[in-house]
């Protein structure tokens, strides 16, 4: 068995978040780019692996899957060797999940809906309205931070490497996350997982194309 492939694209968010998972919970990936930029993803090899054409994409010796944290998931059930990553206890296990919905649907699409129409469509400013959203957004995660270390309680999880993926983006597009002071603490403490630093080049990199074009 050889190790499992990781199609990667560091300006991608989730691509990282799935990078940075299979990191803490301690599995070696071969991580290959596939540049978007350059429109790698609708290459004819890459289709027949993902028809979806997205990253990341793992590809586990033959098996393949998508969805950056149903691939972190499989990463922690498979090779984790710490159950406190993503634990078999049905609760805890549920509270993960939870922050891990949470992302994927309210944190990582708020601010793509700010991002993406200005990377991709010649929108220059950020809407009111989306600002609003984010920042409601955020008001929750700070509330689940309130009384815990990390986002599912005290222990680091798959749930905190998705968020921070996701959240690392806009914070260097340069968001103001002065009103969430947990959500500060939180970040603090983020700096020791490991993978943070190639984290947060992509994210600065995908920044600098927002801040760009930003009025
Ligand atoms: N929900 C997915 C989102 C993946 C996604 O949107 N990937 C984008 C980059 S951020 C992509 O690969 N886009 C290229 C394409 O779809 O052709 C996940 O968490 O993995």
């Amino acid at each position: 068995m050889s190790p499992p492939t990781l199609y990667h694209f560091p300006l991608s968010p989730p691509s990282r978040g799935a990078v940075i998972a299979a990191k803490i919970i301690g599995v070696p990936v071969e991580v290959k780019i596939i540049d978007l930029m350059k429109k790698e993803q609708f290459n004819e090899s890459f289709i027949k692996i993902n028809p979806q054409h997205c990253v990341p994409t793992l590809d586990d010796n033959g098996f393949v899957i998508w969805e950056s944290r149903a691939i972190a998931c499989y990463l922690a059930d498979k090779y984790g060797t710490n159950d406190d990553i993503y634990p078999k206890d049905l609760q805890r296990r549920a509270i993960v999940n939870q922050r891990l919905y949470f992302d994927s649907s309210f944190v990582y699409p708020r601010i793509r809906a700010i991002c993406y129409p200005i990377i991709y469509d010649g929108v220059t400013e950020i809407k009111e309205k989306l600002k609003n959203d984010l920042n409601a957004t955020l008001g929750f995660l700070n509330q689940f931070l309130e009384d815990s270390k990390w986002v599912a309680g005290e222990h680091l999880t798959i749930a905190d490497t998705a968020i921070l993926a996701s959240l690392t983006s806009i914070l260097e597009v340069g968001w103001d996350i002065t009103p969430f002071p947990n959500i500060e603490r939180w970040l603090q403490s983020c700096t020791s997982i490991p993978g943070y630093e190639d984290n947060l080049e992509g994210a600065k990199i995908f920044a600098s194309i927002v801040k760009k074009n930003l009025k």
